[in-house]
Formats: structure tokens, C-alpha cells, sequence
């Protein structure tokens, strides 16, 4: 085989690699967003905040978005982060690792961690339920 021949199959081979890496790429990314839309419904039917993980002193979502009537979790160590609603609705919630609250009405609802924030600032949330 001389130099022009061989440089010609190696092309046609890297062109075949490359259709298949191409035909790997959307097989890929068509897993990715079956597995984002999963997630996602999953999310929309329990609202969830996180918070307090590797010293991270943030609620994670801050703000979240509920519907009137769902239950919200809140998932953490309370002991360490104690909940506090500025509205008064729940107080310091020490025990267990998840706190569950179902806001009966529409509105805007902020809530702090009682050793790291404030109701003005700090460790800090807000649930909007529609
Ligand atoms: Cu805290």
C-alpha cells in the first residue's frame, strides 16, 4: 500500500469513527433528558428544600414555589439548623430529619434558621405557594 492509499482508508475510517461517536452523542443526550424530565416531575410532587450539607449555610432552593395544599419538606439536621417561620406558622423543629409543612393559604412565606439567620437576613428562605 503507498502513502496515498493508506492516507485514504485512514480517512474513511476516521470518518466512520466519527458518525458513530455522532450517533453515541445523541443517544446520550436523549438519556440526559429522559432522565432530567423524570427528575423533574419527581420534583413537582414533592417540593423539596435541602439545606445545611457540608456546612453550606443556605436553603437550597431559597425561594420555592408550591401549590396551596402540598406538602413541603424541609430536609437537613434541624438540631443543627432549627426552622423558624417569621410568620409565626411553625417554631423551632428540633427533632428528626425532615420537617413537613402544608401551607393551607396563597402567599408569600419566609422562614430562617434560628442559629445562622434572622428574619431580616442570613440563613434565610421563602416558599411562594400559588
Ligand atoms: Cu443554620
Amino acid at each position: 500500500m503507498d502513502n496515498k492509499r493508506a492516507f485514504m482508508v485512514i480517512n474513511i475510517m476516521m470518518a466512520g469513527a466519527l458518525a458513530v461517536l455522532m450517533v453515541l452523542a445523541e443517544l446520550v443526550q436523549t438519556a440526559g433528558s429522559n432522565t432530567s424530565a423524570a427528575a423533574t416531575s419527581a420534583a413537582a410532587t414533592t417540593p423539596l428544600i435541602s439545606f445545611g450539607g457540608s456546612g453550606v449555610l443556605s436553603y437550597m432552593p431559597d425561594t420555592l414555589t408550591a401549590r396551596v395544599g402540598e406538602a413541603v419538606e424541609w430536609r437537613g439536621s434541624l438540631a443543627e439548623h432549627p426552622l423558624i417561620s417569621v410568620d409565626a406558622l411553625w417554631q423551632r423543629q428540633a427533632s428528626g430529619g425532615s420537617f413537613f409543612y402544608t401551607f393551607a393559604k396563597p402567599g408569600t412565606y419566609h422562614y430562617y434558621c434560628q442559629f445562622h439567620g434572622s428574619p431580616t437576613g442570613g440563613m434565610t428562605g421563602t416558599v411562594v405557594v400559588q
